[in-house]
């Protein structure tokens, strides 16, 4: 019994994967779509035994996928044993019942594979929170679609799918609809919850975050499994978890980088990005991004070797613009240059994106170059400037010497002139230190 039950947990899920290639889409996209949707099951614990694509039109709107393709894929299902269908299409829930029901499996879609994903991957309070926000959020219209589907055939909702099916319904304020206004609040009596459990967390980050702007701060970004925890690792001789699997990293975290010329930054590790990825989830995963958006540099991360990369930087862009990110300063690191056979290929995107380096996160290759940069561009931070500095505003005296360099004071008699030096990110919180002094650079 006891043996039984191990080989139940450990044998992974048996997977098939199927996607719709719709008019618009090229067969090539379509094709790498499918392929990163068997890296994200596999990521999930499945094993692929097969897929299909199928070119339509448009989606049936029962099933998805076609009528004839779908007797296919029943026998296939049976024959193989599968225990779980992936679409990478997105299902209503309409249509995934509707399949379960055909293939009497599992059916799930790319989105709820990537927020089971997200899940399962979530270690800390924070992270765990945000999924549980974007799962609720997911699930909150799938309920009210739900109940107007099942209303719609005459049954009374029991809340889940199928139960109660055969009471009598319809009625405008019938039990059934009384369960799913239950159901609703319940949920959303769980999101204002996670909200206000998130808002803690925030703040605590916040002030973590506050204590850090003093500091030159610096975000790795990227597609998910383009090396950046690598790269963080290689940098601050730090041993985060680096696999090859999508999403290994969940958590930022953040560790001081030592530059040449005794120079330090600090440098975050962050989620890596995918293509498609669930809105709810990046809304969700903003609160921990706030580093990203407000980082004073971010190394894009590539996986230069990939066929995809191009399309990768895309989609990347894409959540940085979601997340108020994109108009940050941003370094590309062209990575994984190691496994490239021709040299010029790198060279290639290099001359695209003037702003970049090619790297080896793995050999180590341009890591010594990139730390120059990083010196480099930081050291002409520094912003000359005279003041003429009020008695009253006494603090921003206190403030350039905690800061920056003051090589000169004069006490006059309405004022200090005041000749300094001082990091470029400090000079807001000087100018309302300032209020009732003249300050020039
Ligand atoms: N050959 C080669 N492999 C690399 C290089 N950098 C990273 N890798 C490999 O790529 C895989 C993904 O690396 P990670 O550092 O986990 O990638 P990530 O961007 O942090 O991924 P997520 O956290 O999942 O977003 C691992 O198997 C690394 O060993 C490199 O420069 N060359
Ligand atoms: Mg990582």
């Amino acid at each position: 019994m006891h043996e039984t039950h191990d080989t139940m947990t450990t044998s992974p899920t048996r997977a098939f994967l199927v996607e719709v290639k719709l008019k618009d889409e090229l067969q090539s996209d379509a094709e790498s779509s499918l392929e990163e949707l068997r890296r994200l099951a596999e990521t999930a614990g499945m094993e692929v035994l097969a897929e299909i694509i199928q070119p339509k039109e448009t989606p049936d709107p029962a099933y998805f996928i076609g009528r004839g393709k779908l007797e296919e894929l029943e026998a296939l299902v049976s024959e193989l044993r599968v225990e779980a269908v992936i679409f990478d299409n997105d299902l209503t829930p309409a249509q995934t019942r509707n399949l379960e029901k055909v293939l009497d499996s599992v059916v799930v879609d790319r989105t709820s594979l990537i927020l089971q994903i997200f899940a399962q991957r979530a270690q800390t309070n924070a992270a765990k929170l945000q999924v549980d926000l974007a799962q609720l959020q997911y699930a909150l219209p799938r309920l009210t679609r739900m109940w107007t589907h099942l209303s719609r055939l005459g049954t009374g909702a029991g809340g889940t799918a199928g139960v109660a099916a055969g009471r009598a319904g319809g009625a405008v304020r019938g039990p059934g609809e009384t369960q799913l206004q239950i159901d609703r609040r319940l949920v959303r009596t769980q999101i204002s919850r996670v909200k206000k459990a998130l808002q803690k967390v925030e703040k605590h980050r916040r002030v973590q975050r506050k204590q850090r702007q003093e500091m030159i701060n610096v975000s790795l970004v990227g597609y998910t499994n383009a090396g950046k925890s690598t790269l963080f690792n290689a940098l601050t001789s730090e041993d985060r978890l680096a696999e090859d699997k999508l999403f290994a990293t969940l958590d930022p975290t953040t560790r001081l980088l030592d530059l040449p010329d005794n120079k330090h930054v600090l440098l975050s590790d962050t989620v890596g990005f995918l293509k498609k990825l669930p809105h709810h989830l990046v809304a969700a995963f903003k609160a921990t991004l706030e580093e990203v958006a407000e980082a004073d540099l971010l190394l894009h991360v590539v996986d230069v070797s990939h066929p995809e990369a191009e399309s990768q930087i895309d989609a990347v862009d894409e959540v940085l613009k979601e997340l108020g990110a994109f108009e940050r300063p941003t370094l590309m690191l062209f990575n994984k240059t190691d496994l490239l056979e021709e040299e010029g290929h790198a060279q290639l995107f290099r001359s695209k994106y003037p702003d970049s380096l090619a790297i080896s996160a793995q050999n180590g290759a341009g890591l010594e170059a990139l730390k120059d940069l990083l010196a480099e561009r930081f050291s002409t931070h520094d912003m000359d400037m005279s003041l003429a500095l009020s008695y009253q505003d006494g603090k921003a005296l206190d403030y350039l010497y905690k800061h920056g360099e003051v090589f000169d004071t004069d006490y006059q008699g309405e004022s200090i002139r005041v000749k300094a030096k001082l990091p470029q990110r400090h000079l807001k919180a000087l100018e309302r230190l300032t209020t009732n002094s003249t300050l020039s650079y």
